[in-house]
């Protein structure tokens, strides 16, 4: 079904095939939607050329660092170059340093805090200022958020007061550009097995959890993710701005 058939798009956040912006965006991509990608780092570029290169030779593959200004104004020139505009937006862009995700909350440094902020957090607002020029005829914003933003999750810690941020920060850009009718929103996905799980003490617990505590009584499928992501960039949810839609097996509405 072509839910997306002439709409252009640019995802934030594939590192591997298990990513969830990757899962997002062969779900975009089969609705019909036309995509760009961009990459952390020359150690993530192989990957993402060899994954987004499957929609084409031409397909524009970025780098692009969240925390710098130059990074992002690069990346929408050239957008702006070969697509004219864009109506989709994916940031699935997070990163804490790892001892701060493993003492107590209690010890993270200003450092710590500021990288956590900077790069999970504050690239939603820079990323959104920087599209909304290239959106004239509304846009679809998204970004990816966990339930670690509103309870605490043990060990999630700075990461968690990051999202937090990124879903305020995602009502007051719904807010800003509402009048643009460019839509933001998050969804909030249970644990999924990515690269920025791995090697996250309990992680494999926590998936056991899922399965045990939340309502349909299982994990989440990235394709899932992929659905959603799908429907809240299509028209259908022309009315949706500013939510966080939970993706989580229901695990979000329960008190114990
Ligand atoms: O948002 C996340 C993880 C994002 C993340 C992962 C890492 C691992 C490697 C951010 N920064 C880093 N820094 C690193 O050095 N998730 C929702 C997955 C996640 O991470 C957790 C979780 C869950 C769930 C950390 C502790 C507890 C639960």
């Amino acid at each position: 079904m072509s839910l997306l058939a002439g709409k252009l798009g640019i995802v934030f956040g594939v590192a591997n095939k298990r990513s969830i912006a990757w899962a997002i965006a062969q779900a975009w991509a089969r609705s019909g939607a036309q995509l760009a990608f961009t990459y952390q780092g020359e150690r993530l570029k192989e990957n993402v050329e060899e994954l987004a290169g499957t929609f084409g030779a031409d397909t524009l593959i970025l780098p692009c660092d969240v925390t710098k200004d130059e990074d992002i104004a690069r990346v929408f020139s050239e957008v702006g170059a070969k697509f004219g505009k864009l109506h989709l937006l994916l940031h699935s862009v997070a990163f804490a340093p790892k001892d701060a995700l493993e003492g107590e909350f209690v010890n993270t440094s200003r450092e710590a805090f500021r990288i956590a902020h900077d790069v999970s957090a504050y690239s939603l607002v820079a990323l959104s200022r920087a599209a909304a020029p290239l959106m004239p005829d509304g846009g679809s914003i998204i970004a990816m958020s966990y339930y670690g933003a509103e309870k605490v999750v043990p060990h999630y810690n700075v990461m968690g007061v990051a999202k937090a941020a990124l879903e305020a920060s995602t009502r007051y850009l719904a807010y800003d550009l509402g009048p643009k009718k460019i839509r933001v929103n998050c969804i909030s996905a249970g644990p999924v097995n990515t690269l920025a799980a791995r090697g996250i003490a309990g992680f494999t617990d926590m998936l056991k959890h899922y399965e045990a505590k939340s309502p349909l009584k299982r994990n989440v499928l990235s394709e899932e993710l992929g659905a959603t992501g799908t429907f809240l960039a299509s028209d259908g949810a022309g009315a949706i701005t500013g939510q966080v839609i939970y993706v989580d097996s229901g695990y979000q509405i329960m008190g114990m």
